[in-house]
């Protein structure tokens, strides 16, 4: 019998379109000015990229907050997409050619193993849908070959229709589903939140975008907002984190709102182990923090 699967790591791996801008691919039509503004974001996906470059997965699994559907979460269901993927918010820097593979297999069974949840859920069959900006841009900055197949899942609605309580709880269900069907696929998974921490932002831009002295956090409340979390990630509280998280999202306008975040803490089992902060850097005002769940390495200290 061929072995049980596992999450090897699983990270928040925020989706500023801003940084695949700035890192200038040969896939994104915009060319950045290389002003500068997001180096310590961009500084902390290149520690990010260094600390998993040895690690064996052989798939990436990512939640979007900017795939929204309003009837249940829905799955990339088609193996081979390529397209052109353009923010509707930022054009002038996001019109990116993608090109990537989709593991059919895992997301039908994570589809199946959140049905036998109660939760609502939808294969994505058209071989012409557009993905969206966020599974490409966490992609991009963690492994930019795009060389391994991804699994993509959407933002379901639970949270604006319902409560931030309702949201929750189906975002730890979905989480744990992800788990067994890893589990029972025999994957090695490398797990992605896609997602900012504080999100209000400002609503112009500088003539150039990457001006460094226009970039700040939009308030100070914001700023102490992602610090907090950042500290309960960093000392294993993640338990007080998801307590914690409808204030979060109330009072600093979170982006955890769309559920990544809970998603992946779900399909760790909620780990008390102490996370590894690799960046945090604001972008058009919004808290970024890039984050590492090296659950293998600690699997092998236990
Ligand atoms: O989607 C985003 C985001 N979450 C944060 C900052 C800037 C743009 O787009
Ligand atoms: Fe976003």
């Amino acid at each position: 019998m061929s072995e049980p699967g596992r999450i090897v790591t699983g990270c928040l791996a925020p989706h500023p379109p801003h940084l695949v801008y700035a890192a200038n691919p040969e896939q994104n039509e915009p060319r950045s000015s290389g002003a500068g503004a997001w180096a310590p974001l961009l500084e902390g996906y290149a520690r990010l990229r260094e600390s998993i470059k040895d690690k064996e997965y052989d798939v990436i699994l990512v939640h979007t907050p900017h795939w929204k559907t309003c009837v249940g979460h829905h799955l990339l269901g088609v193996p081979h997409f390529e397209g052109l993927s353009v923010d509707p918010i930022f054009p002038n820097l996001f019109r990116f050619h993608f090109d990537l593979q989709v593991d059919v297999e895992l997301a039908q069974a994570i589809h199946d193993e959140a049905e036998k949840e109660g939760l609502v859920m939808n294969m994505m069959r058209n071989p012409e849908f557009r993905v969206d900006y966020g599974t490409i841009t966490s992609n991009y900055l963690v492994r930019p070959a795009f060389d391994l197949p991804i699994v993509a899942i959407s933002s379901a609605r639970t949270y604006f229709d319902y409560s931030d309580e309702a949201g929750e709880r189906e975002m730890l269900a979905l989480g744990a589903a992800t788990k067994r069907a890893v589990e029972k696929t025999g994957r090695k998974a490398l797990l992605l939140a896609s997602c900012s921490l504080s999100h209000r932002h400002f609503t112009d831009e500088p003539a150039d975008p990457e001006d460094p002295s226009f970039e700040h956090i939009y308030n100070e409340n914001q700023s102490k907002w992602d610090h907090h979390v950042m500290n309960l990630m960093q000392t294993g509280q993640t338990r007080r984190l998801l307590e914690e998280m409808p204030d979060f999202i109330a009072q600093a306008n979170a982006e955890c709102r769309d559920g990544s975040l809970t998603w992946l803490l779900g399909a760790m089992d909620v780990p008390n182990m102490e996370a590894k902060i690799h960046g945090y850097g604001t972008v058009i005002g919004t808290g970024n923090a890039i984050v590492e769940w090296d659950l293998a390495a600690a699997e092998v200290q236990a």
